[in-house]
């Protein structure tokens, strides 16, 4: 049966980790799904739709679209003069006392207006699809009020729906204790439990929970009864873990089969093990780690030995990590977590893709994904990692449609 195409992408190198480097490839598309990959030079039968389209590829490198699988991407304003504080010596413990740090990102989140929200946040995934990113996970987190918590989320539906971009919602209720509750953590998590949680459940607003379990937010027991609620409402899991210190929150988070377990610089062997049994990607965020000029690596050679997928991702927030470059991020892991290249370009696609639970969907190059990929105008993979600040994308499709770039089209190849 010869298989029917809307786009045919010729002459691409293929770059996805494992590949032999020479080897020329063809993409057929149909619609937003890739039909088949094979080697250029051995197509297999195709007929054409009325509006398909053949691009020759001039030989650029091809890669899955990239996929954020960790971002705080909604925010109102930033914290670019306590970074300023930060470098004349003020610690974040003090910056928080006098009302800065991440209250101050809750106010003026609470203080924006969707609009607001939104072109704020469109502004920034400009800047990751400038650097080939399809698909991007998106956290609540500032709002910790029912109303605002909905407002953010809203905003990333928005953004999934105005923006040619796949956005994967994630609610994280549990992120800080809102100051109107101080001193009353366990309130708080009931409301989440109670209202926040089940009411923006069903207004769909949320695809996957996560909790910040840490000693500065929420205790293992106090996460747990967010994970009980999620389990009872059908919804995945992820936590922030193991991040400044070990309190057990990986393990908590793989009793619950969670997708994935993040920041992990404190992880254990006996962690890892769980992971690995519970099927849970290991999600490093390097660009966390650098700005908090942290010390303690996170256990990458104990992954790679127990076999447990690493991804990574920016973790753009306006505190921690104000990233805006994948790229820059896999050359971080590479430099600062010994990640060799392939496993950087690993981690920024089928791994994340995994990490969201969508790994039929995004993450590689095969027939039935989506037809998202990106264009690199680079001599070799390594190059991707190697620039820092260098912006080399030069196409972005995604769906099958070119969305950010530019592609030749109507060349009829050899
Ligand atoms: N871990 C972090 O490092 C950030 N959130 C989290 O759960 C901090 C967010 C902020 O400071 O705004
Ligand atoms: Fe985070």
């Amino acid at each position: 049966m010869t298989q029917r195409l809307t786009s045919l992408w010729r002459n691409l190198r293929h770059a996805t980790a494992g590949a032999s480097d020479s080897s020329r490839v063809a993409i057929g598309v149909l619609d937003d799904r890739i039909a088949w990959i094979a080697p250029d030079g051995d197509l297999p039968a195709f007929e054409r739709a009325p509006e398909f389209v053949q691009y020759a590829g001039a030989g650029a490198r091809v890669t899955p679209g990239l996929v954020e699988c960790h971002t705080h991407l909604v925010f109102g304003g930033n914290r670019a003069d306590e970074f300023g504080r930060r470098l004349a010596g003020a610690s974040y413990e003090e910056i928080a006392r006098a009302g800065g740090g991440i209250v101050s990102t809750v106010r003026a989140t609470r203080a924006a207006s969707e609009d607001e929200l939104f072109a704020s946040a469109a502004g920034r995934l400009h800047c990751l699809f400038a650097e080939g990113v399809s698909a991007v996970e998106i956290k609540s987190g500032y709002g910790l009020d029912v109303q605002t918590e909905a407002k953010m989320l809203r905003v990333a539906r928005r953004l999934g729906r105005e923006l040619p971009v796949t956005v994967y919602t994630t609610f994280l209720g549990a992120h800080a204790l809102p100051p109107e509750y101080r001193g009353r953590a366990e309130e708080y998590i009931d409301l989440v439990c109670t209202d926040m949680l089940p009411m923006l459940a069903e207004q769909g607003l949320v695809d996957a929970v996560d909790a910040f379990c840490e000693n500065i937010a929420f205790s293992v027991a106090q996460c747990e009864r967010v994970f009980e609620t999620a389990a009872r409402l059908g919804l995945p899991v992820k936590l922030h873990a193991e991040q400044l210190s070990n309190i057990g929150g990986t393990r908590l988070a793989t009793r619950y089969g969670a997708l994935s377990t993040d920041h992990l610089e404190h992880a254990n062997e006996a962690d890892v093990i769980a992971m690995r049994q519970a099927g849970t990607t290991a999600v490093l965020l390097p660009a966390a780690y650098y700005c908090l000029r942290e010390t303690k690596l996170p256990p990458v050679e104990m992954f790679r030995r127990h076999g447990v997928p690493m991804a990574i991702s920016t973790d753009c927030n306006p505190g921690t990590a104000p990233a805006l470059s994948p790229l820059l991020t896999m050359n971080m892991a590479c430099t600062l977590f010994g990640f060799t290249i392939d496993e950087a370009l690993q981690a920024y696609t089928r791994n994340a893709a995994q990490a969201l639970g969508k790994s039929e969907l995004h993450g590689t190059l095969d027939a039935g994904r989506y037809a998202d990929f990106a264009l690199w105008d680079v001599d070799s993979i390594s190059e991707l990692v190697y620039w820092l600040g260098a912006s080399p994308c030069s196409a972005l499709i995604r769906h099958g449609v070119v969305v950010h770039g530019a592609v030749e089209a109507g060349a009829t190849g050899k």
